[in-house]
Parts: C-alpha cells; sequence; structure tokens
C-alpha cells in the first residue's frame, strides 16, 4: 500500500495514513480510542465525539474488533497513549469488516486452547507472542544459510517424492505416482550423499521431510522440517563440529536479531551456548543413565534410548551434547563403521537436555561394503541401485546430519508442544488446515 506508515513509525507533527486490525475499542463517554494493530505495533487513534465529524465518529465506534481499517489524519504526542503517540483522523476506511463472533481473541484477553489456535492460524498470528516464534524460526533458517555459507556448503533442493525409503521401512507414507508405488521422502539422505559426491562436494537443505509416525507425542510431526548437511573428505568429527557450529550460530542470531521477540515470551536473558559440547560416548552414555537409577531396567550395550532415559541423562548433563559411538547393529546402512571395531560406528546424536536434536556420521563410501549393509539390513540393493552405483565411481569419504527444525525452535525457546513450531502442523489428528 502506497505511502502507508507502520504504527511504530508515525512522527508527532506529521499527517500519516496506517492501515491494519482494531485490537480494541474502548469507549469512554465524550472520547473514545481505536486502537489499531500492524505489523509493527499498536497505534491509538483518537475519536472525540463532540468536535469530530458524526459520521466518523459512527464509521470509528460502528466497526468490529479484528475488522481492517485505514486510517489519515494527524499524529499528537501523547504521554498517556501506550506508545506515547495517537492519531487524530480525519478519515477512516473499513476495508474488512470481521464477523463479532471470533473463533479466538487475538488480544490474548482469552486464552484458548491449542487445537483451537491451529484451527485460526490467521487469527492466533495476530498476537504478538505467536508472531515473535516464527519470527524467530525465520531468523534460525536465516542464521543457519548464512553459517552454511560459511562453511562453504552449497544448497541444494531434492525430490520429496521417492521410489525407496531410508529410515525404516514402517515410517513411510506411500502415494500412487501414475499408478506405480511411491512414498513421500524420509529424509534427503541418499540425495545429499549423492551431491556431496559431486562437484558440490559440501551441500546443505531445509525442507520437509515425512514420517509416518503413528505415535502422537509432544515432540514427533508427521511433516518436520529438516536441516541436512553432507560433506564431502570430512569424518564424523568434523560434521559434530558442523553441527556445533549451527546450533551455537543460531543461537547468538536470535540473541542479537530479536531482541523484542525474546522480550514478548518472556525471555529477560537469553542463553547462548558456548560450544565445545560435551562428547560422551555410547558406552559412557549408558553408564551415566544406568547411575542415575531413574530407569526401571538397566540399560545394556544395543539398547536404543527412550526417552526416559534421554531425560534422565539430560538432567545429568545439563547441556547440550553429543552421543558418539552408537552400536553399529542400530545405526541404518549408510552409517559407516568404525575402522578399529566394527560392532561401534561412526554415528552420532546431538542431544539438547530435553530431547534429540540431530542425527548423523561418516558414511559408508566403499561400494562392496554399502552393498552387504543393505543385505544386513534385509533391503534389496537392486532398489537402491541409482544410489549404489555412483559409489562406483569415484566417492569420496563422506560424513553428515540431519537436524530436526522445529526441535531447534522448540528447545530454543521452551515450547512445550512441538506443534507450536509449526503453523499448520501435521499429525495423527491434522491434515487440515
Ligand atoms: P482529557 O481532558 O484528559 O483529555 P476528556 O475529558 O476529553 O479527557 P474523559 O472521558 O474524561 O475525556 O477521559 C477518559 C479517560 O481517558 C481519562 O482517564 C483520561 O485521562 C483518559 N484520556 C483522555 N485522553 C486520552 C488520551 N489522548 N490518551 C490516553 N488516555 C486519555
Ligand atoms: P533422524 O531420523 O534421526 O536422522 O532425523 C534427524 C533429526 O530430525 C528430527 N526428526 C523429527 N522431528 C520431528 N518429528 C519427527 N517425526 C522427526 N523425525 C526426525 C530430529 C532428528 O534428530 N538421515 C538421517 C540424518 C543423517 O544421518 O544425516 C536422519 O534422518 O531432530
Amino acid at each position: 500500500m502506497q505511502d502507508r506508515t507502520y504504527a511504530a513509525d508515525v512522527d508527532a507533527g506529521e499527517s500519516a495514513t496506517v492501515a491494519g486490525w482494531v485490537h480494541e475499542i474502548r469507549d469512554l463517554g465524550g472520547i473514545a480510542f481505536l486502537i489499531l494493530r500492524d505489523k509493527s505495533g499498536k497505534l491509538q487513534i483518537k475519536l472525540e465525539k463532540d468536535e469530530m465529524d458524526d459520521e466518523l465518529v459512527e464509521t470509528g465506534l460502528g466497526v468490529h474488533r479484528e475488522s481492517v481499517i485505514n486510517v489519515t489524519g494527524d499524529v499528537k504526542e501523547e504521554p498517556r497513549a501506550p506508545t506515547g503517540f495517537e492519531l487524530v483522523p480525519e478519515s477512516i476506511e473499513v476495508v474488512a469488516e470481521a464477523d463479532p463472533e471470533l473463533p479466538l481473541d487475538p488480544s490474548g484477553k482469552v486464552d484458548a486452547e491449542l487445537p483451537t489456535r491451529l484451527d485460526n492460524r490467521t487469527l492466533d498470528l495476530r498476537k504478538p507472542e505467536v508472531k515473535a516464534i516464527f519470527e524467530i524460526r525465520a531468523e534460525v533458517m536465516r542464521a543457519a544459510r548464512e553459517t552454511f555459507r560459511d562453511l562453504n556448503a552449497t544448497e541444494i533442493n531434492t525430490p520429496k517424492i521417492v521410489a525407496t525409503g531410508t529410515e525404516g521401512g514402517t515410517e513411510l507414507f506411500p502415494i500412487t505416482y501414475f499408478g506405480e508405488e511411491a512414498f513421500m521422502n524420509q529424509s534427503p539422505q541418499l540425495f545429499k550423499q549423492l551431491m556431496a559426491g559431486s562437484g558440490l562436494e559440501t551441500v546443505f537443505e531445509i525442507g520437509p521431510i515425512f514420517r509416518a509416525e503413528e505415535h502422537n507425542t509432544p515432540r514427533h510431526l508427521n511433516e518436520a522440517t529438516s536441516i541436512d548437511f553432507e560433506s564431502a573428505f570430512a569424518d564424523h568429527h568434523e560434521a559434530m563440529d558442523a553441527a556445533e557450529e549451527i546450533v551455537v550460530s543460531v543461537y547468538e542470531a536470535v540473541a542479537e536479531n530479536c531482541e523484542e521477540q525474546l522480550d514478548l515470551l518472556g525471555y529477560d536473558d537469553f542463553d547462548v551456548p558456548e560450544g565445545d559440547f560435551p562428547r560422551l560416548s555410547y558406552e559412557e552414555a549408558i553408564e551415566r543413565i544406568n547411575a542415575t537409577g531413574e530407569l526401571d531396567e538397566q540399560l545394556v550395550f544395543g539398547d536404543d534410548l527412550s526417552t526416559e532415559a534421554e531425560r534422565a541423562l539430560g538432567e545429568d548433563v545439563g547441556t547440550f551434547y553429543f552421543i558418539t559411538g552408537w552400536p553399529s547393529e542400530i545405526k541404518p546402512f549408510y552409517i559407516k563403521d568404525q575402522d578399529d571395531d566394527e560392532t561401534l560406528s561412526t554415528g552420532f546424536d546431538m542431544m539438547h537436555p530435553r530431547m534429540e536434536l540431530v542425527s548423523g556420521g561418516q558414511r559408508e563410501h566403499r561400494h562392496e561394503k554399502l552393498v552387504e549393509g543393505f543385505e544386513q539390513q534385509g533391503l534389496d540393493p537392486e532398489q537402491f541401485e541409482y544410489y549404489t552405483k555412483m559409489f562406483k565411481y569415484g566417492m569420496p569419504p563422506h560424513a553428515g546430519w540431519g537436524m530436526g527444525g522445529e526441535r531447534l525452535v522448540m528447545t530454543m525457546l521452551g515450547l512445550e508442544n512441538i506443534r507450536e513450531a509449526v503453523l499448520f502442523p501435521r499429525d495423527r489428528q491434522r491434515l487440515s488446515p
């Protein structure tokens, strides 16, 4: 809109046209106030009944909350106004009238349950503290992209409709592709590896992954955003360094560029992790978990970590940390075994004290070993020929990881439910909006 001024940018002594939503109407008798809200904040519009044109006052007072209006008038300094300024209108145009019955109250005076909020995201994101989550999420993605550039990584986009799964057969969403069975991709895993072997060498992707997870938990989505990294000539130690760099740099960026949003979310001081996250071996990790006495049954080598186990260890460690050297048998075929001990893998996870954020590892780049791995995992190597064949034409050693974008935002902001970090979450109950 031409000549529009944001509420936060008005200056006393100027004429301005503002546009936004009617946040509140306060009729005090002789004087009334409309509070207009836009992307930048709020502005008080003063209606003086005896002194202003009747039609103007009527328009202003007749409008329902959350209607969209354009207002033109003079800006005055007014210490009693919430922002120190008020606008004395010459004209008020009702651009889009809102129903008097709203499914949720964007002024936040009446709390709404999460399902109601998710059904009405348009209204929900008129609340500054909800909008703040998504502004921070955008900053997280922006900062991650910038750090990837520093890591000399090229952004790629890989297909989301695929012929095979990679992360275990049961969690696939099947679709029909011109009469053929196909799936929604669970991970860019195989494609990013193929690109690590290409002239690009170091790549990243920020995109959707689809998991037909049966369980409905506060930290799983059926469609999530994965931040993926893959680099040629790198090992798992270097991959962990890169994951740490991304986490630290996005926290730094949020601390620096999202002060207002953090304020709205109630952060007086926002802690930026310092890096050098402890790297515990899997064996140390299960020993420490067992020592907490929090689990009913002691963990033994080969066990995966349950939610309770992750939580117990997270409380014990108290910061971000890595778990390295996972048993080979519980890591996927594409993860390389350790050179000196085939029972241990180069696979790692990066943990936030609340939950797992990242999985990664060095990859098996030797063609023969890779094909053996498929067979061991009960997968038919023929189906993956499009992938394995490229390992015959000069595949360098490479390593990488995938980081859950929503989990990163959720843990950063202390959100209780991962759905709060997604505009339109997909879960067992939710396919629209
Ligand atoms: P005033 O003489 O203080 O401008 P008024 O007599 O025109 O006010 P009232 O109905 O007495 O109008 O005001 C109602 C309330 O609104 C009072 O508490 C007053 O302090 C407050 N108020 C008046 N004008 C403003 C303004 N521009 N911004 C914020 N509050 C205001
Ligand atoms: P993994 O399956 O562990 O590894 O996924 C990597 C990270 O993605 C996030 N994540 C999820 N977040 C929300 N809802 C889900 N259903 C969900 N599933 C996964 C988690 C997890 O740590 N290909 C490997 C990565 C690699 O080795 O590069 C992979 O996908 O934060």
